[in-house]
C-alpha cells in the first residue's frame, strides 16, 4: 500500500485527490486542473496548508469549529473512549454513559422545555429525523394529513434527500428531483437583494405574513411545521429587518404547527446565546445541532425536543434511528466541548467582548466603495458587494466580484467564502482581538484589490 502523508510534494497529493476522491459541491473536472489545497494542521483560529502558508480561518472550517483547533483535552477524551466502549448503539433496549450524560447536558443548556434529544451524525441526518418526527407526531394525535412542512427559500437544511428538500436551494432541488412531497417554501427575508422600494420594516413584516397566507391557503389542518434557520446561514448570512421574527412569532402562535429551529449553524454560542433562537426571541418545539455541538471534531448531530413532542411519540414505537446515533466516542468529545465552551465562558466572549468589538469593525466596512451593507450577528456576518455604492445594484456579471474577493482573501491568508455576490464570515469563537484586527486588515486589502480588478476588467457593471 503507498503512504500518503504530509511530507508528500504537494502536486502529487493534488494529482491522488483528482485521481480518487470525489469533492461536494464542485465540479470536479475545473477542480482536478487547479489542484486542491491540501490543509495539513490546524491550531486556534488558524489552517496551514502543505507549502506551509498560514491561513487565519475566518469560516471556522465550515461553520463549526467553535472552540478553535488544536484542543488536546478534546483528543484525550476521544483516545480514552476508544479504549473504553469504541462503539455500541442504543437501540434494541441498551444505552452508554456518553449517550446519557450528553442528552442530559443538552437538556440542561436548551431552553424551555426542550428536554430530550434524538441523535445523528451530522444536520442533514437530523433534519430527515424532523421530517419523519413531526410527521409521526401529528399522526399520533390522528391528524395523519397534518404533513407539510413550510420552510423558505435559499435556506440550508442539509444534503440528503428530505433536508435538501427541506432547504431551499434551486441548484440542488435541479439536480435528482427534489424537493419530496408536502414541502412548501416561502421567500426569504431578504431586504438587501429582494427588498425593492419597502423599508427593511415593512419588508420583514410581508415576508413574515407569506407564512400565514401559506398557511390559510393550505388549510392548517394540512401543515405540521414550519422550519427556519434563526439567521440564514450557506444562504448569505442574511440577517432579517427587527419586524420579521416577532410577526413570525405571533403568526406560529396563532396556528397550530410546530416551530422547528435549525440551530445546526447559530447553535452553541455562534450568536452571542447558547442558541439563535434565542437571539430572535421564539421559543421552538425542536432543535436540529451539529456543527458546534462537537466543534466538528467529531461528526454528531441531532434533534433536541419538547416535553410535549416527546411524550406523544413516546406512545408509540417510532421506526428510525441511525447506526451512529449517540456514536460515545462523538458523545464524549461533545461533551467535552461543551464544557470548555461553557467553563471558558465562551458564549460570554461573543456576546460581551469579541462580539462587539468584531461587529464595530465589520460594520465599517460598510464605507468602502465595494460594500453596499455589513451586517453581523455575533461571530456570523457578511457584506454584500455593489457596483454602485448607495443603490443595491447586483453586478451584471453575477458571482464574478465575489468569487474574485475570494480568490484575493486566500492570496492575502484569510478564509472568506463568497455566496454569490456575498462575502461571508463564520470566525472560531476564542478569536482575539489582535486576530480580529487581523480579519479586518486582511478583508480591507482583499477588497481593495478585488474592487481594482474590477475596474480594471471592466466589470464594475450594474445588471439592468
Ligand atoms: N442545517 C444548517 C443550517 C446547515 O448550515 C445543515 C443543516 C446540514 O448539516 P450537515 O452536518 O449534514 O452538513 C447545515 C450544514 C456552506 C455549507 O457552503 C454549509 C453547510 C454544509 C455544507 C456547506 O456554507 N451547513
Amino acid at each position: 500500500m503507498t503512504t500518503i502523508t504530509n511530507h508528500m510534494p504537494t502536486s502529487e497529493l493534488q494529482a491522488l485527490d483528482a485521481a480518487h476522491h470525489m469533492h461536494p459541491f464542485s465540479n470536479q473536472d475545473e477542480l482536478a486542473a487547479k489542484g486542491a489545497r491540501v490543509i495539513t494542521r490546524a491550531k486556534g483560529a488558524w489552517i496551514t496548508d502543505s507549502e506551509g502558508n498560514d491561513i487565519l480561518d475566518a469560516m471556522a472550517g465550515l461553520w463549526c469549529v467553535n472552540i478553535g483547533y488544536g484542543r488536546d483535552e478534546l483528543a484525550e477524551v476521544a483516545a480514552r473512549q476508544m479504549r473504553e466502549l469504541p462503539y455500541y448503539n442504543t437501540f434494541f433496549q441498551t444505552t452508554h454513559v456518553p449517550a446519557i450524560a450528553l442528552a442530559q447536558k443538552l437538556a440542561e443548556l436548551a431552553p424551555g422545555d426542550l428536554n430530550h434529544v434524538f441523535f445523528a451524525g451530522s444536520g442533514s441526518e437530523a433534519n430527515d429525523t424532523n421530517i419523519r418526527m413531526v410527521r409521526t407526531y401529528w399522526a399520533q394525535k390522528g391528524k395523519p394529513d397534518k404533513k407539510v412542512i413550510i420552510s423558505r427559500k435559499n435556506a440550508y437544511h442539509g444534503s440528503s434527500v428530505g433536508s435538501a428538500s427541506l432547504g431551499g436551494m434551486s441548484g440542488m432541488h435541479a439536480q435528482g428531483g427534489l424537493p419530496i412531497p408536502d414541502i412548501h417554501h416561502i421567500d426569504q427575508p431578504n431586504w438587501w437583494a429582494e427588498g425593492g422600494d419597502t423599508t427593511p420594516e415593512e419588508f420583514g413584516l410581508e415576508r413574515a405574513r407569506q407564512l400565514e397566507r401559506a398557511i390559510e391557503e393550505m388549510g392548517e389542518d394540512r401543515i405540521a411545521a414550519f422550519i427556519a434557520e434563526p439567521v440564514q446561514g450557506a444562504g448569505g448570512v442574511i440577517v432579517p429587518p427587527d419586524s420579521y421574527w416577532s410577526e413570525i412569532r405571533r403568526i406560529c402562535d396563532a396556528h397550530d404547527i410546530l416551530l422547528i429551529a435549525d440551530e445546526v449553524i447559530c447553535g452553541f454560542g455562534r450568536t452571542g446565546n447558547w442558541f439563535g433562537s434565542q437571539t430572535v426571541g421564539w421559543q421552538p418545539d425542536i432543535m436540529t445541532i451539529a456543527k458546534g455541538l462537537s466543534s466538528g471534531y467529531q461528526p454528531i448531530g441531532g434533534s433536541i425536543v419538547s416535553d410535549e413532542v416527546a411524550a406523544v411519540l413516546g406512545a408509540c414505537e417510532f421506526n428510525h434511528g441511525y447506526t451512529y446515533s449517540a456514536h460515545p466516542v462523538a458523545a464524549a468529545v461533545a461533551l467535552e466541548n461543551l464544557r470548555i465552551i461553557e467553563e471558558e465562558n465562551i458564549v460570554g466572549h461573543v456576546r460581551d467582548d469579541i462580539g462587539p468589538y468584531l461587529k464595530h469593525k465589520w460594520e465599517a466596512l460598510a464605507d468602502h466603495p465595494l460594500v453596499g451593507e455589513a451586517r453581523i450577528v455575533g461571530m456570523m456576518g457578511s457584506i454584500a458587494l455593489t457596483p454602485h455604492k448607495g443603490s443595491r445594484a447586483n453586478f451584471a456579471d453575477a458571482g464574478a466580484a465575489g468569487y474574485m474577493c475570494r480568490e484575493r482573501c486566500f492570496a492575502n491568508g484569510l478564509v472568506m467564502r463568497h455566496v454569490g455576490d456575498r462575502m461571508i464570515i463564520s470566525p472560531p469563537l476564542v478569536l482575539t482581538k489582535a486576530e480580529a484586527d487581523t480579519l479586518i486588515e486582511r478583508a480591507t486589502r482583499s477588497l481593495d484589490e478585488a474592487h481594482a480588478a474590477l475596474k480594471d476588467e471592466g466589470l464594475l457593471k450594474a445588471a439592468s
